[in-house]
Formats: C-alpha cells, structure tokens, sequence
C-alpha cells in the first residue's frame, strides 16, 4: 500500500470552512454554495485509511472532503468565489464530485471495476448523503460492487437532513434499506445550514 493521504488537519478545514462562511455572510458569494462542518475529526481520522493514487468521489458538499484530498485549500477557494463549489475537479488528485445526489455512485462503481481488471492496490471512496442514499442509482451502484466484488467503499455521511426533512418525515422505518459492509454509515451535527446563495448583490449565470 502506498502513502497515507490526508492533507488537512480538523483545525485546517474549521479555518477553512469560516473564511469562506465570512465571506458568505458578507454577500460575497452570490452562488449557491454548500458549507461543510462539523464532521471534521471523523473525517480526518477516516482519511488515515485512504492512499495515494486512491480515488475520492464527493458530492455537492465536498469542501471538506476535497481538502483532505489534497485539492490545494487556494485553487479550492478560487473556484467557491467564482461559484463553482459544486463543480470541484482535480485529475492530479483523482478527485471528483456531482451535484447529482449520489450522482458520482456509478461512475465511481465504473473506476473500480476498472481497478480492479488492471489489478491495481488502489481504491475507491464514494461519499453521498442520506439523501442520496435514497436514490435508485445509488442502490444499484452497491449491488454491482457487491456483485463484481470491486475494491470500492461507499461512506454515507448522515446529518439527519435532506435540506430541510429529517430521514423520519422522508423515509417510514419499515422502508429502511439495510446495506451491506463497504456502505459505511457516520453521524454528524451539520454546523451550517443546508446551502446558501449569498445575500445577491449580483446573479451570474453561465
Ligand atoms: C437527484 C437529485 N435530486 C434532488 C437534488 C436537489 N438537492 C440538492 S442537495 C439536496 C439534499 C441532499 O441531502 P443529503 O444527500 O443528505 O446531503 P446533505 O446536504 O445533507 O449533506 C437535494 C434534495 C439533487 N441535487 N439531485
Ligand atoms: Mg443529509
């Protein structure tokens, strides 16, 4: 196995995630944007277990995840200010994300499966929310990574919150899909609200 990578300590990406909350609050950021917070430790110690070469597939809150990835914290924030937090790419860190919930889950199947045919160490990680946890193609991600047996790990990072609906207004208990072990589930507190499109001093569409 190669080197750990994990690029960001919980206090880097606290720091991070302020500065660009600031300039949010002072309407500098027109765009729809998603804040991170308050998963830091978990995932800081989750990344431990990731490795270069490895490939991370996020979603439309990826700050964090992005950071740790090794997406320098400058060229991270250069794209939040020309609004494009939910468009984070970095080839040279195998670093991908879609503002389709569980939206990078097949495509992230794809490069494992492409992985594995190569024989290659490396790994995928694919993070989605409980809300993308709901949607079809997330479960049929899992199942033809069960079925091929491919070398990726599916995170669900659940804050209890899909914008503003908690899992028990969405989804009866009974109805509750149960996967199997490389979908890991964590908890976290959200410190941000949902999302934000600044106070508008300008709108721009592209
Ligand atoms: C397929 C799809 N449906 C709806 C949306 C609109 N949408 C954007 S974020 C969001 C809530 C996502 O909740 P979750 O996956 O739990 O992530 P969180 O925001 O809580 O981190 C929704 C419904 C979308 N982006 N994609
Ligand atoms: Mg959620």
């Amino acid at each position: 196995m190669g080197e750990i990578l994990n690029y960001a300590t919980a206090d880097e990406l606290r720091t991070f995630e302020r500065g660009i909350a600031a300039q949010w609050e002072a309407g500098e950021l027109p765009f729809l944007l998603h804040l991170s917070g308050g998963n830091e430790e978990w995932l800081t110690s989750f990344f431990d277990k990731i490795n270069e070469g490895d490939w991370i597939f996020s979603t439309h809150r990826n700050h964090f995840h992005a950071l740790l990835a090794g997406v320098k914290p400058e060229r991270l924030e250069g794209l939040i200010r020309s609004g494009d937090s939910m468009f984070v790419y970095d080839r040279s860190r195998n670093f991908f994300t879609s503002a389709i919930l569980s939206g990078t889950a097949c495509i992230a199947v794809g490069v494992a499966y492409g992985l594995k045919a190569k024989g290659s160490n490396n790994q995928v990680w694919c993070f989605n929310g409980d809300g993308g946890e709901e949607n079809g193609h997330f479960a049929e991600a899992v199942t033809m990574a069960e079925g091929h047996d491919l070398p990726i790990t599916f995170i669900i990072e659940d804050n209890c919150r899909s914008v503003n609906s908690s899992i028990r207004e969405r989804v009866p208990s009974e109805f509750r899909l149960s996967w199997p072990k490389r979908v890991i589930r964590y908890h976290y507190k959200p410190v941000y609200p949902h999302a934000g499109n600044g106070t508008s001093k300008r709108i721009v569409f592209k």
